[in-house]
């Protein structure tokens, strides 16, 4: 068999409210993504994830879907969109949109005829409960952003559950008129020749029937971003229910009715659990190709992590497929996320990049990633994200991550905008705009094009067995082999330098900033090495 696309593929995702405005109205559009494709394709990409540009009231910015078959008039139309996905077909890429399918917008028209009375014809396409005696909400869910997953309905006199939002009503997929439905939505996209998708919140389709109580937490577990009582509970029965499984099941034979789709299935959990998640949702080959993983989105920046993660996986799901990234619309920026372990901002864009790219699974860049970009510090007067503005300064929200792509640092605006952009953008963040990048040959941008290239010219990098090398902190190590061929791997986490003996044969390729020396490797702060050898190669230090 021909071994698929997505595997040895690096994903591009794209935040199109601040990718690129073509309309003057401080909001990116498809129109602005199609004009900077060229851009995107020279990265040595293979496929762009768009986050939803779905009809939407924009609660949560665009993950709150009112129509799931049509484009939110913010970011052009259907049109807009068939011209945009034939673009990056003549560039070589594919196209894969965030579908948001566990719950939808509280404007949705299902739910504007759902929340009528207990007797439409929608009544039950949402998850509704009647108060408990005393009037509180059917069970102690708590939402993902804070407080009850419950919202009390006036009009019908009754709950419905929300594990977002309370703009963001969750679906009940155990009534299969919405299974179906759903179905639909997804058959429209891919008729319309789209490659695959990126599912949001996989693991929260489905609820507990019996709606029962959640029990306290073993042990409150570390949260990528912690709400107040999100984490104090076991989240086992408004999430990750075994019908999950079977409906993905059935999603996937609708996709291999089309040839070459791929869905990943964003898997949202903590620690182990997510581990274990991501191995249950791509076992066999008859439900998620590949599980995006929250796992290096965190503050952990320990080389025990990672192999934990990489290799916690490979054991649960020998045969699926992890994606991994470092940054996304949700949490801080790498780059500053993990400052404290850095040389430089330089620095620890380059070490995260080389090591992101070595790793076996699918890879994830966020826009402006490939620039070295860091958070944007925010004010509370320019949030926009509810869930910031409703913990600050407790929570610094997901802004921060998502002002816009900075194309010209000559421009108004960077050239995101000729407009007022929806979020600021500030001089830190010009300071590593497109035009200066390409202006240098040896800059962060030129690194992540080297890279990517490297990747997908040595074999190793894409398919190579991982195999861990043992030595103690800060440094991680491993090797990469097909067949005789083998590639090792070697990243210093810290900013320290470090000093390896090296037994065996072996020479420096690809990216470098590493000097191997006769049997003398020696590593720089945040350095890293691969080393292309035939025979065995020990390292110690
Ligand atoms: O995120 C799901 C999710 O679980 C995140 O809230 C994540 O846990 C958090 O941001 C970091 O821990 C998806 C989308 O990526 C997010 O933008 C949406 O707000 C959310 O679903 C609801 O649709």
């Amino acid at each position: 068999m021909m071994r698929e696309w997505w595997r040895d593929a690096v994903i591009y995702q794209i935040y199109p409210r601040s990718f690129q405005d073509s309309t003057g109205d401080g909001v990116g559009d498809l129109n602005g993504i199609t004009q900077r494709l060229p851009y995107v394709a020279s990265l040595g990409v293979d496929c762009i994830w768009l986050s939803p540009i779905f009809t939407s009231p924009q609660a949560d910015m665009g993950y709150d879907v009112s129509d799931y078959t049509d484009i939110d008039p913010l970011f052009g139309t259907l049109a807009d969109f068939d011209r945009m996905l034939a673009t990056a077909h003549e560039l070589g890429l594919k196209v894969i949109t965030d579908q948001v399918l566990s719950h939808t917008s509280d404007k949705h028209p299902w739910f504007v005829e759902s929340r009528k009375d207990r007797t439409n014809p929608k009544a039950d396409w949402y998850v509704w409960a009647d108060p408990l005696e005393d009037g509180s909400p059917p069970t102690n869910w708590h939402s993902h952003f804070g407080g009850p997953a419950w919202e009390f309905d006036a009009m019908r006199g009754q709950y419905y559950l929300h594990n977002f939002l309370s703009q963001q009503p969750d679906l009940n997929f155990h009534n299969p008129d919405v299974v179906a439905a759903i179905l639909d939505t997804a058959r429209f996209w891919l008729d319309r020749g789209l490659d695959g998708f990126r599912l949001d919140t996989v693991n929260y389709y489905f609820h507990d029937k019996k709606l029962r109580s959640n029990p306290p937490a073993k042990r409150a577990g570390p949260q990528v971003m912690a709400t107040d009582l999100y984490g104090m509970q076991d989240n086992i029965h408004n999430k990750n229910q075994p019908e999950n499984l079977a409906f993905l099941e059935q999603l996937r034979s609708l996709c291999d009715q089309y040839t070459d789709i791929m869905m990943v299935g964003e898997v949202g959990d903590m620690g182990q659990r997510s581990i274990d998640l991501m191995a249950q949702y791509t076992a066999g080959n008859g439900r998620l190709h590949m599980a995006y993983s929250f796992a290096m989105l965190g503050p952990d920046f320990s080389p025990e992590h990672f192999r934990r993660c990489i290799e916690g996986f490979q054991k649960g799901a020998p045969d699926g497929q992890p994606s991994w990234s470092f940054s996304n619309h949700d949490v801080p920026r790498h780059v500053t996320r993990w400052a404290k372990h850095a040389v430089s901002e330089d620095a620890i864009a380059r070490l995260s990049c080389a090591m992101l790219m070595s790793f076996e699974g699918t890879i994830g860049v966020y826009q402006g990633e490939e620039l070295g970009q860091t958070e944007t510090v925010m004010e509370y007067h320019e949030l926009t994200d509810l869930q910031a503005i409703r913990f600050w300064p407790g929570i610094k929200g997901r802004d921060g991550c998502r002002t816009p792509m900075v194309w010209d640092s000559t421009a108004p605006n960077a050239g995101f905008t000729t407009g007022t952009p929806w979020l600021p953008v500030k001089g830190p963040q010009v300071a590593h705009a497109v035009d200066l990048a390409e202006a240098s040959n040896d800059g962060i941008l030129q690194f992540y094009r080297d890279t990517i290239g490297f990747r997908k010219t040595h074999p190793c990098m894409t398919q190579g067995k991982t195999a861990w090398i043992k030595l103690p902190d800060p440094l991680l190590a491993f090797t990469r082999s097909v067949d005789d061929r083998h590639l090792t791997c070697v990243f210093n986490l810290s900013a320290e330098p470090v000093v390896l003996h090296v037994a065996g044969s072996g020479t420096l390729t690809g990216p470098q900033n590493a000097t191997l020396d006769a049997d003398t490797l020696t590593l720089p702060g945040n350095g890293f090495a691969f080393i292309d050898h035939a025979d065995k190669l020990k390292l110690k230090v």
